[in-house]
């Protein structure tokens, strides 16, 4: 087997280890960093989230896998020219205030990032204020948002009514368990992510019309 298709498949087992060795043997021989990452860990990634998606694997899978392609970028990224790393926008991720479920935000975050979005993630508990400030200072394209609690999706739509003057340069996706795509047309949200794996297709879709626009 190819090197790059071995370090797909020790990244899908989420074998840290063995995505490392492989990594180590792709530059030996010669590929481009940015080759390494396109089409081992990014692709790799992106099959871990339609096996997720398709509930074939679950949570602890995901990590793990996530896990391995970090173990693998970390190798790769250092010998990357600021140019080659492959960017498809900066998405400003964070659970919304009064809310600190954090584990299906994570998820979220790894994939985009897998997907090869730069992931400015806030963490959790973060104040409309905050995600307005964090906007100003790190100028993404995607504002993601995350609530578990049926009593911070309020919080929500205040984050989502303070981000009003940036709507010109930001659309705005959220998620978590008691989000729908109900709630987010109610609240005026661009999109709603039902899963991880969608979370990537939402963002893809959404900086398409966001290019489209400018
Ligand atoms: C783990 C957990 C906790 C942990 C959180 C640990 C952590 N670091 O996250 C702890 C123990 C701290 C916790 C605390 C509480 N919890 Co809790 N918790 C859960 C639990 C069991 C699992 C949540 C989870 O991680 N799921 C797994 C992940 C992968 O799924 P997910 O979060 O839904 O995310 C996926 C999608 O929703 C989507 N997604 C998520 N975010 C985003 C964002 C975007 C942009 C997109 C596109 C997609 C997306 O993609 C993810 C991956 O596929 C749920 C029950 C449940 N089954 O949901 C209750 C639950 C959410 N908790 C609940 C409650 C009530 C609480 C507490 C109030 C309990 C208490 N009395 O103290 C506190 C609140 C603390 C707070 N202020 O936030 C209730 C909420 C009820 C409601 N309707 O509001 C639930 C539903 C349990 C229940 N049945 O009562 N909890």
């Amino acid at each position: 087997m190819a090197v790059l298709d071995e370090i797909k498949e020790s990244l899908m087992e989420g074998d840290a280890e063995g995505v490392k060795a492989g990594v180590q043997q792709a530059l030996a021989e010669g590929i481009a960093a940015v080759k390494i990452i396109n089409e081992s860990l990014i692709a790799g990634m992106q099959v871990v989230g339609v096996l997720f998606k398709a509930n074939e694997i679950y949570v602890p899978e995901v990590l793990i896998a996530a896990r391995a392609m970090h173990a693998g970028l970390d190798i790769v990224k250092p010998l990357l020219a600021e140019s080659d790393v492959q960017d498809k926008g900066t998405i400003l991720l964070g659970t919304v205030k009064g809310d600190l479920h954090d584990i299906g935000k994570n998820l979220v975050g790894m994939m985009l990032e897998g997907a090869g979005y730069k992931v400015v993630d806030l963490g959790v508990d973060i104040s409309p204020d905050k995600f307005v400030k964090a906007v100003e200072e790190y100028k993404p394209q995607l504002v993601a948002l995350s609530a578990l609690l049926t009593t911070t999706m309020v919080a929500m739509k205040t984050t989502v009514e303070m981000l009003e003057p940036y709507r010109g340069q930001i659309k705005i996706f959220i998620g978590g368990a008691p989000v729908t795509q109900e709630f987010a047309d109610e609240i005026g949200a661009d999109a709603f992510g039902a899963d991880a794996g969608n979370a990537v297709e939402k963002a893809n879709e959404l900086i398409a019309k966001l290019t489209l626009h400018n």
